[in-house]
């Protein structure tokens, strides 16, 4: 496709469909429709309107608006936890480790990275999780608090950030790694999938929509990113599927996948899941990034 300029003429109109009440989502949707690329239209539409928002008051009547679906409307992104491959690198220095880069996608931001864990951080992250494995919660979002969830047959326990010292370690090579501090980490979840087991497709920030979710962003407001790690290999099935761009990462050993989200809103395509575990286990440690610091 010719490249797609954003001139003062498509900032102008963006801008007119904003104060006239139409959300982001649904003026990224007509920019689409008449033949722009999306993540062409994502970005002009972000840094016009980041742009009017520091500039003009009425601002706020664009965020306020209601959606012509009435649905929560899709806010301008926030600043969120990344790479720098600005360099193309095969590797990246994460300060005790050189890590892998093996595949990139922009949207949804994906990175696959090899040979993040060692094969002993591996097995001390199973061995210290095996004794308080339980049939895994996920949290339940009407009241803040959590439940058993039918979409996860997989059992999990949390670690708290630094418990043990492989934690402490792999949480420091992670922020330094996608430059977040590690402070606005969760503390790892280890989870064990058997053979039938699986994570059906969800997103991994907090639906504002829903009641509970307020209660729970005071604990360093929304996830901006996700680290799954993998600890072992399941001999078939077990992958970590984005069904909106059909995309799926194996799991591989000591490798890992990250995705980010600026908003929280399907407009990132950060829907993914864990696929059914077809012969032998799997177990990942997964890592939740927050906007702030996590207590
Ligand atoms: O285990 C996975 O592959 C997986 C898939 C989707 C883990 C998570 N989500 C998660 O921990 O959020
Ligand atoms: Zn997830």
């Amino acid at each position: 496709m010719a490249q797609q300029t954003i001139t003062p003429e498509l900032r102008r109109w963006i801008i007119e469909q904003a104060t006239a009440g139409f959300t982001p989502d649904v003026v990224l949707a007509s920019m689409v429709a008449s033949g722009w690329s999306e993540s062409v239209a994502m970005k002009a539409l972000d840094t016009t309107l980041r742009e009017h928002l520091r500039t003009q008051s009425a601002a706020k009547a664009v965020a306020a608006a209601p959606t012509a679906s009435g649905a929560a409307p899709a806010q301008v992104g926030v600043p969120v936890p990344d790479l720098d491959l600005s360099r193309s690198p095969r590797q990246i220095d994460a300060g005790d480790r050189m890590v892998d880069v093996i595949a990139t996608l922009n949207h949804p931001r994906v990175v696959v990275l090899g040979n993040l864990l060692s094969a002993e951080e591996c097995d001390a992250l199973m061995e210290a999780a095996r004794p308080q494995l339980a049939r895994s919660l996920t949290v339940e979002t009407k009241t803040g608090g959590e439940e058993l969830n039918p979409d996860r047959t997989s059992s999990g326990m949390f670690f708290t950030r630094g418990q043990i010292p492989e934690v402490a370690r792999i949480e420091a090579r992670i922020a330094r790694l996608v430059g977040w501090p590690v402070e606005n980490g969760e503390g790892f979840q280890v989870l064990r999938y058997h053979p039938g087991a699986e994570y059906k497709p969800h997103y991994d920030y907090f639906d504002p929509a829903e009641p509970g979710t307020p209660t729970i962003l005071r604990r360093g407001g929304q996830r901006v990113a996700t680290l799954v790690m993998y600890l072992n290999e399941p001999a078939r099935g077990g992958g970590t599927t984005f069904p909106d761009v059909g995309f799926e990462v194996a799991p591989v050993r000591g490798n890992a996948v990250f995705f980010s989200y600026d908003r929280p809103h399907p407009s990132t395509r950060t829907l993914h899941g864990g696929a059914p575990v077809i012969e032998g286990e799997k177990w990942v440690a997964t890592k939740w990034l927050r906007e702030r610091e996590f207590v």
